[in-house]
């Protein structure tokens, strides 16, 4: 199989920098989708972009009808990220239906291939718009949505060629009987147990919120007692809040940007506001975290004498996955001679979009030193192809699974 070259053809595909910067809807992206297109054309798929930029492979040999089973992730980076996040999914899923190919392999049910727009959600501040529309989520409010040039996802979606009014006809998420999604871990647990493959029965619920924090700008000589420091206020919540993840076992806080106004050294800043990632694996505690930030920023804020608002951005539940296809995978490790073992991720996917709609599970590589949205991310090749052999290992053990292909396979 060609999966290392098609990974590095791929990465070619980038703003300039280091890393890789392929953001939702950017030229670069739209180019490497249209390649991707004709790469899975190449390899037997009817392949096409549909109404919400995802770029969808249909493989249905001999006329195999029926619910397929639906492989994918998304090409979309973080900006100068890594060149395995979410491509590896896809092209080693092109690479299992090219291994199946070569094995004369007939699937009885059609196997689709997707690449989802936008999973990220760096570029406009919300994530998994093109699986959100495959599953036919209300994406009206997410087109309005702008980033930091003012551009809004419609117009983006506009100057790439897509109507933002035809993003409903994406829905497709019926046509499947199963999801199964390679990704690479994004952490060290494989690493640190020396284990091939992750079969991943949770994903983290991801809520994503702006703080912002207004006080009262003054002159840097201004006497302590009696300022309203929005810096100092939005510090002093940073920190509480990394506490805060740190006393939990499996939680995870994270303020990946922050700005203060008027941002002049011998200015007291009157506002700041800072973004915030906080994820748990459980749905009960996951419903709790909306209280749980806007209580402590608010116990903060009237320490420091300043106002706090709390938006929430994004909010994508919990997922449990599939038992069944779980298995599946399992027996897929085992016939391909890997090690394997069952974990949560920590890190959101598409999957967890889809699991709500369809059976769903996730196969994991390990990630050298556990690193990713990152230039330093790296999976051995020997990982990335093996992550393909799994994916093909299943389709073939899943043709043998009437009830899991669906009532009308
Ligand atoms: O943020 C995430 O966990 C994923 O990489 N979008
Ligand atoms: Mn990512
Ligand atoms: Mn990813």
């Amino acid at each position: 199989v060609k999966l290392a070259e098609d990974l590095a053809t791929l990465a070619e595909f980038s703003e300039a920098g280091p890393g890789v910067t392929r953001l939702a809807w950017s030229p670069p992206h739209i180019r490497a989708l249209r390649w991707l297109a004709g790469r899975l054309e190449e390899a037997g798929l009817d392949a096409q972009l549909d109404a919400a930029g995802n770029c969808v492979g249909r493989w249905a040999p001999n006329g195999a009808e029926g619910q397929a089973i639906g492989l994918g992730s998304h090409i979309d980076s973080v900006p100068a990220g890594g060149r395995f996040d979410g491509t590896l999914g896809v092209l080693g899923a092109l690479a299992a239906i090219e291994l199946l190919r070569e094995r004369a392999f007939v699937p009885t049910t059609p196997v689709w291939l997707m690449s989802f727009m936008d999973e990220e959600g760096t570029r406009f501040g919300e994530s998994m718009f093109g699986s959100r529309a495959f599953v036919g989520e209300d994406l009206d409010a997410y087109l309005s949505l702008s980033d930091s040039s003012g551009a809004t996802v419609g117009q983006a979606m506009q100057d790439a060629g897509f109507s933002p009014d035809d993003v409903r006809a994406a829905r497709a998420v019926a046509g499947l009987s199963a999801f199964l999604e390679l990704h690479v871990e994004q952490g060290k647990v494989l690493l640190d147990a020396g284990v091939d493959i992750g079969v991943v029965n949770a994903i983290v619920g991801l809520l994503q919120a702006r703080v912002v924090v207004r006080g009262v700008s003054d002159h840097g000589s201004t006497p302590m007692p009696g300022r309203h420091d929005a810096l100092a206020a939005a510090a002093r919540m940073i920190v509480a809040l990394r506490d805060w993840a740190r006393d939990e076992s499996d939680m995870t806080a994270t303020v990946g940007s922050m700005e203060a106004w008027p941002g002049a050294y011998n200015t007291i800043p009157g506002k700041c506001s800072f973004s915030v990632d906080l994820r748990v694996p459980d749905r009960a505690r996951f419903a709790t975290l909306r209280e749980r930030l806007t209580d402590l920023v608010a116990g903060i804020a009237a320490q420091e004498t300043v106002e706090v608002g709390v938006e929430i951005t994004d909010f994508i539940q919990p997922a449990e996955l599939d038992e069944r296809l779980l298995t599946l995978i399992e027996r897929a490790a085992e016939t391909e001679g890997a090690s394997h073992m069952r974990m949560p991720s920590g890190a959101g996917h598409d999957s967890q979009v889809l699991a709500p709609y369809v059976p769903t599970a996730m196969v994991f590589v390990p990630s050298a030193g556990g690193v990713s949205h990152s230039p330093e991310e790296f999976t051995t090749p020997a990982h990335c192809e093996l992550g393909a052999r799994v994916l093909a290992r299943v389709i073939e053990l899943a043709q043998g699974d009437a009830e899991l292909l669906g009532p009308d396979a």
